[in-house]
Order: structure tokens, then C-alpha cells, then sequence
């Protein structure tokens, strides 16, 4: 059995490494022009550029009612006291079609304690359970009852041929307005199977409570039938307040309120106030049986925490990663970042009693700490007696201090795929930049020298199946277009201190490579054989990461960091694929409607314009 992976040492080294390029050597830095700026701590480097920055928060519309329903009579949040999910449903191979109405609301909450206004769906918390099979047509209507327009995707689903049912603001469709229905309808590839979830994809908005699983069933799956019963264990990172006021301030010049967190720090990311398992912080129970193999389903639901997951006296054996069925391998823990899913098999055979259900949150990976946090969130799992206050011991093996996935040796997919060759290489460098504005300087995420800003009004979707590979994107969209089947690889740089987990749409890659510092050809070793495959993985801080892909499904596919809040910085580019049948796509014309209603002067999500960015180089000591 191996414990989990020592940590590594090239991470911590990698971070000297860079700092001796760029000041001695000019190496990598200059050559790409990138001059990240450290987030913590001293900055070195600093990066003054013309940008003019305007901030407009209209909140037209917020008074104008429209006949919505208004939340003063706030209903209370419900969360299951079940996760274990029903044996009973019926695993096929033939496919059928599922229904279900979302109605998305603001209601009142307290998953932690502490009362706040939370965005929900069905006034659920965590949101309903999606369960089908592959190859099921999925139909969900969206009613959306908030006072802002929202989207939902599907987190890991292919939508090969649907890529306007992705539910991702500016990129595949416009916000959903107020008081208005977008049904998504799409079938769930026949190859794919199992742990997933839907969220919001508008702004920072599922950070609120806009989440819920989504499990694929097949009788094809490799580990299908090798467990007794199912459990879903939902993990997230909570606020105690709504995440766009949180955002204007980690966008502001001066960065977030710092009073709690001992000094402001622009650019920090706000840290979350509490953890949760399955919506609940230290409350929640799972009441098991003895002598059952459980496959617990691991979803990382959160907005900044990678999580370390582990049962006391229970070793794990870990199945699956973000869909692909894995050799199992045993641990005593399981880290896992944002938007990733990982099934263990836990059995049941231990002494009968209650056990510490653990998931630790990584704070030592956070800019700002809050006093307040308290890391280490707990539920009870329970089996052959009535439920007790656990008196166990939390397994002694040390806790890694880099925030990094699983060893990827211990990732390997059951159903063995080499990577075909690839014929295209593509090099891109991810850091934060700080940007000067009218008021001041503001820190936002460069992928190369674009930082993301999502037109809510006119989707990159619709602009390529009007006008197809002749399109010209603002100077705000970083979209790679692939007019032919190729097979990519994307090599990522990190010159950001921090680790971020990098999530592909509507793709399976092989990861194929990653190491501390920047990635060198020739040099930097990469994996070929039978690499994991998944849909996010963590880039290490100061490191890099290089990913397999093929463009054979047609669309426009965002790949971007997962944290919230680096997404809402910039952290997102776009891939375009076959732009000739992009055009042929069947998109609905009520999802062109919607955008017209958008422009129609009901503008709801914070718009930030960014103008004439141009970087200039400047070292400070
Ligand atoms: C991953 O595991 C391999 C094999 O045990 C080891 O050589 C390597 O150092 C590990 N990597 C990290 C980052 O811990
Ligand atoms: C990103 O920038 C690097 C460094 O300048 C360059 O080599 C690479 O081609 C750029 N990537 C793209 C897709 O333009
Ligand atoms: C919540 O409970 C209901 C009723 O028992 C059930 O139908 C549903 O699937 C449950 N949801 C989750 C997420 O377990
Ligand atoms: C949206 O869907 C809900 C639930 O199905 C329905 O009651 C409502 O009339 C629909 N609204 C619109 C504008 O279509
Ligand atoms: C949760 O459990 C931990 C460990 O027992 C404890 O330190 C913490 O105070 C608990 N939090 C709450 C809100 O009960
Ligand atoms: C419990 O089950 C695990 C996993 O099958 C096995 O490795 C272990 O030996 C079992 N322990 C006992 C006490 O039966
Ligand atoms: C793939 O690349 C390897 C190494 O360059 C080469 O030996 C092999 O022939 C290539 N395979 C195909 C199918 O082109
Ligand atoms: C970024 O833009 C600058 C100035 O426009 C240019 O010189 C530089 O090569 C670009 N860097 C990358 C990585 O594309
Ligand atoms: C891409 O496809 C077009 C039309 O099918 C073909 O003419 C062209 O040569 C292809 N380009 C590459 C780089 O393969
Ligand atoms: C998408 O569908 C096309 C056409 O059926 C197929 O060639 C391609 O391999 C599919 N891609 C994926 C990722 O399923
Ligand atoms: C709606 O968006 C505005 C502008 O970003 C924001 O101030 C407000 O808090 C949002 N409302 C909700 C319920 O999220
Ligand atoms: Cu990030």
C-alpha cells in the first residue's frame, strides 16, 4: 500500500528556479514577455500597463421587478439527510430520456451555522441528484427565478455535436434572464460513465450554492459491480456573505478587506469562512452497513480549497478519476482540488461504532488565512451501532504541504489508451498581471497576453456559426481555432506561485507530462504510455503541466482554472474546433433570443471593460 505522495521537491525549488531565470539569465520570462507578479509576500516584478479599466455595475433591472417573484418571503434551504444513493436504480445499456425542472432561486440558508442569503436550485442544498445512464437523453429545464441571469453546466460531459448545451456565459450561450426557461436537452456519450456534477457558469455565482452531482451509470464501466452500494460525499468551501460583493473587492484596486485577514494584499484570493460535506459543516452522518464495499463518490463542488480526504481507520481504495475507471490503488488519503472527482471503495469491516469522516481543507495553499476557519470538517460515518460522537484517530501520515494531485503513478485507467502522435504544439503561459486603472492598480490573470473577459451579450459560439473560421474575436477572448481534426498538445506554464486546477470543456485529455519550472523540449520527460486521462488537473505553482488532446469535437470549448476567482480574474482561454461544422450546429433560436433580450438594455452581471491593454516591463525591488 502506498500512503499518500511525499511532497515535491521540484515544486519548492522551482519557485528560486524562476526567480534566478528571469533576474540572471532572462530566460524564460523574457523570451515570453510574461512578468508575473508574486501574490504574496514581496513582489519583485512588477508590470505597469495601460489599461483603462472601467467598472459597471448596473444594477438596472435589480429594482425593475418584472413581475418576478421576490425573495423577501425567503424559503429556507432543505438538504437530504441521505447521500447513499438508491440500489435499486436500474443500470442498462438501453437508453431512455430523463426530465428534470431546475428552478433556480435565492433562499436563506445556513449550512455552517451562520444564516446568509444563498442561489439555489429546487431550494435544495446541495442541489437534486441527476442519475442516468450513458447513451439516456438528458432534458432539464431551467426556470430562472434570481434577479441576474445564469447558466448551468455540465461538468465533463463531451456535448459532442450540442456544444450549445455546455451552459457557459459568453462563450456557448447567454445568461438565462430573470424570470425566464432554458432547457437543456443533450445525450450522455454512450462511452462515458461516471462521477460528475452541473454548476453555474456565469460569474462566480455557483459559489453560492449553485451545485449539484450528476453520476452516470453503465454496466460497461470497468469497476461497475464491484461494490455493494453507493454514496455520494460532496465537499465544498463556504462563504458568509454573496460572492459578488467578495469578487468587487478581489477586483478592486485595493484587493479584498483585509481587516480580518491581517493586511490587505491585492490580488489575494478572499478566504472561505468554512468547509462542508455533503452541505453541512461537522454535521453530517452516513449511516452505512457492515460488511458492505462502498463506493463513495468524491466531488470537489468548492470555489479555492483543494481538500484532503480520508476515513479514519479506513483504507481507501482509490477506482476512479473524473469518469475513467482506474487500477486500484490503496491510501489512507485523497487530495482532491476544485471541480475533480475521485470514487474510493471503503469497506465496512472494521470494528462496529462511528467513525471521523475527514476533509481537511489545504489553507496553507490560500494567500490570506482567516483565524476564524476552522480546516479540519468532519461528518460521522457509522455502521452496527447507533451513531456516536467519534472517538477515532486521524491516520499519522504527513500531510503534503503543496497543493497537488495525486500522484499520477497511482492514475492509471483500467482500460489502457495510448495517445496517438500529436501534430500540433500548443505553448501557453498562464500568470497574474497587475493593470493600472483609473483608480488605481488591479490584478487580473494572463493566459498569454489575454485576460478573459466573457461577452455576455454575444457568445464566441454565436459569433463563430454566423460568420465560421473567418471570425475576428475581441481583444478579450484567447481562442485557438482548428479547422481540421488535430491531435493538440497543450503545454501550460505556470509563473504564478500558486497551483490552480485547470479544467477542459467538453474533452477527456492524457496528461501526458508536468514538473517544476517551466517546460523545455527535448528535455522535460513525457509520459506516452497508457498516461492518465481525465477533465482537471492541477498545475503545480512555478511549474508546468503538458495535456493530449483531439479536436474532433466541434465547438468552442473553454479551458480555464476552476477557482472561482481566477476565472472571474481572466484565467480562461477558448478552443475552437472545425468551425465549418460549428455552423452546421442546430442552436436553438431561443438562445439567440436570449442574447438580444441581454443587449435589449437588461445588462445584470457586473461588466467590467477592459481597454487598449498594452504591457510594459518595469523591475522594482
Ligand atoms: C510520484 O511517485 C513516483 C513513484 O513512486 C515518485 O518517483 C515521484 O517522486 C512521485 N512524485 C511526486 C510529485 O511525489
Ligand atoms: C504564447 O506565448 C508564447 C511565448 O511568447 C508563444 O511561444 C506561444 O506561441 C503563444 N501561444 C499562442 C497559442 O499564441
Ligand atoms: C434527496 O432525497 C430525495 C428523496 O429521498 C431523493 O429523491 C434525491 O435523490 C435525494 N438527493 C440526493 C442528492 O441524494
Ligand atoms: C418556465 O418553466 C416553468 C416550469 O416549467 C413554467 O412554469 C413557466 O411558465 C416557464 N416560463 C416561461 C417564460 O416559459
Ligand atoms: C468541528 O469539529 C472540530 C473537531 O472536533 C472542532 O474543532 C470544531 O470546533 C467543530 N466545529 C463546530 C462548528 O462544531
Ligand atoms: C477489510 O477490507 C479491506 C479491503 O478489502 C481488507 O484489505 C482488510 O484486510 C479487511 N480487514 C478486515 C479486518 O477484515
Ligand atoms: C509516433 O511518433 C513516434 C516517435 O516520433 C514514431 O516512432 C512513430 O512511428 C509515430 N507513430 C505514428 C503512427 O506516426
Ligand atoms: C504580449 O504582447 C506584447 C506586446 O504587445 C508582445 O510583445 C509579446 O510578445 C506578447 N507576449 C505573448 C506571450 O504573446
Ligand atoms: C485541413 O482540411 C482542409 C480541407 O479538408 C485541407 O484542404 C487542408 O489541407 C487541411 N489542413 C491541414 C493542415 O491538414
Ligand atoms: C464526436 O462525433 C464525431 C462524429 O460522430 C466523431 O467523429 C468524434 O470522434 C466524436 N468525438 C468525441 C470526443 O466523442
Ligand atoms: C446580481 O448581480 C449584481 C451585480 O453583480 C450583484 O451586486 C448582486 O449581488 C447579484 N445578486 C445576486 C442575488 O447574486
Ligand atoms: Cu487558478
Amino acid at each position: 500500500m502506498s500512503t499518500l505522495m511525499s511532497p515535491s521537491k521540484e515544486g519548492s525549488s522551482s519557485n528560486h528556479d524562476l526567480e534566478t531565470k528571469a533576474e540572471h539569465e532572462g530566460l524564460a520570462l523574457n523570451e515570453t514577455r510574461i512578468t508575473p507578479i508574486k501574490r504574496s509576500g514581496r513582489r519583485k516584478l512588477l508590470v505597469i500597463t495601460g489599461a483603462v479599466v472601467v467598472v459597471l455595475a448596473l444594477a438596472l433591472g435589480l429594482g425593475l421587478g418584472l413581475g418576478l417573484k421576490k425573495t423577501s418571503n425567503s424559503s429556507y434551504v432543505t438538504t437530504n439527510s441521505s447521500f447513499l444513493l438508491d440500489p435499486n436504480f436500474v443500470v442498462t445499456s438501453t437508453p431512455t430520456t430523463r426530465y428534470y425542472e431546475f428552478v433556480i432561486s435565492e433562499a436563506v440558508g445556513s449550512p455552517d451555522g451562520f444564516q446568509r442569503p444563498m442561489l439555489v436550485v429546487n431550494n435544495q442544498f446541495p442541489g437534486p441528484l441527476v442519475e442516468v445512464n450513458s447513451g439516456d437523453e438528458l432534458v432539464v429545464n431551467v426556470f430562472n427565478q434570481l434577479s441576474n441571469g445564469t447558466t448551468i453546466h455540465w461538468h465533463g460531459q463531451l456535448q459532442n455535436g450540442t456544444n450549445y448545451m455546455d451552459g457557459t456565459n459568453g462563450i456557448t450561450q447567454c445568461p438565462i434572464p430573470p424570470g425566464m426557461n432554458f432547457t437543456y436537452r443533450f445525450t450522455i456519450n454512450p462511452n462515458q460513465y461516471g462521477t460528475f456534477w452541473y454548476h453555474a457558469h456565469a460569474s462566480t455565482q455557483y459559489t453560492d450554492g449553485i451545485y449539484g452531482p450528476l453520476i452516470i451509470h453503465s454496466p460497461s464501466e470497468p469497476i461497475y459491480g464491484q461494490y455493494d452500494r453507493e454514496a455520494l460525499v460532496i465537499l465544498s468551501d463556504w462563504y458568509h456573505v454573496m460572492s459578488s460583493g467578495l469578487l468587487t473587492q478581489y477586483l478592486s484596486a485595493a484587493g479584498i478587506d483585509g481587516s480580518n485577514y491581517g493586511g490587505v494584499n491585492p490580488g489575494a484570493e478572499p478566504p472561505p469562512d468554512s468547509g462542508l460535506i455533503n452541505g453541512k459543516m461537522n454535521g453530517s452522518s452516513m449511516d452505512l452497513q457492515p460488511n458492505l464495499r462502498y463506493r463513495l463518490r468524491l466531488i470537489n463542488m468548492g470555489t479555492m480549497t483543494e481538500f484532503m480526504f480520508s476515513v479514519d481507520s479506513h483504507v481507501l481504495s482509490v477506482v476512479e478519476a473524473d469518469g475513467t475507471s482506474l487500477a486500484p490503488v490503496n491510501v489512507h488519503r485523497v487530495p482532491i482540488h476544485v471541480a475533480q472527482r475521485y470514487s474510493v471503495i471503503l469497506t465496512t469491516n472494521q470494528t462496529t461504532g462511528s467513525y471521523n469522516v475527514r476533509a481537511e481543507m489545504r489553507s496553507t495553499c490560500y494567500k490570506l488565512s482567516n483565524p476564524n476557519l476552522n480546516t479540519m470538517v468532519l461528518a460521522t460515518m457509522t455502521y452496527g451501532a447507533s451513531p456516536s460522537t467519534p472517538n477515532t484517530q486521524d491516520w499519522s501520515d504527513a500531510i503534503p504541504s503543496l497543493c497537488l494531485d495525486l500522484n499520477s503513478t497511482m492514475v492509471v485507467p483500467q482500460i489502457a489508451m495510448n495517445p496517438p502522435n500529436s501534430t500540433e504544439t500548443v505553448q501557453i503561459a498562464m500568470s497574474f498581471q497587475q493593470t493600472t486603472q483609473s483608480g488605481g492598480t488591479q490584478t487580473l490573470a494572463f493566459m498569454n497576453n489575454t485576460s478573459w473577459l466573457a461577452d455576455s451579450t454575444n457568445p464566441t459560439l454565436l459569433q463563430m456559426s454566423k460568420v465560421g473560421i473567418q471570425t475576428v474575436f475581441d481583444s478579450n477572448q484567447f481562442v485557438i481555432v482548428n479547422n481540421n481534426i488535430t491531435v493538440v498538445d497543450l503545454i501550460l506554464n505556470n509563473y504564478d506561485d500558486s497551483s490552480h486546477p485547470f479544467h477542459l470543456h467538453g474533452h477527456v485529455f492524457w496528461i501526458i507530462g508536468e514538473g517544476g519550472g517551466s517546460y523545455m523540449s527535448g528535455v522535460s520527460q513525457l509520459n506516452m504510455i497508457n498516461p492518465p486521462r481525465r477533465d482537471t488537473l492541477t498545475l503545480p505553482g512555478y511549474g508546468w503541466v503538458a495535456i493530449r488532446f483531439i479536436t474532433d469535437n466541434p465547438g468552442l470549448w473553454a479551458f480555464h482554472c476552476h477557482i472561482g476567482w481566477h476565472m472571474a480574474a481572466g484565467m480562461l482561454m477558448q478552443f475552437a474546433s472545425l468551425p465549418s461544422q460549428i455552423q452546421q450546429l442546430q442552436i436553438p433560436s431561443y438562445l439567440s433570443n436570449q442574447c438580444a433580450q441581454q443587449s435589449g438594455g437588461l445588462r445584470m452581471m457586473m461588466y467590467v471593460e477592459r481597454l487598449n491593454v498594452k504591457t510594459v516591463e518595469r523591475k522594482s525591488d
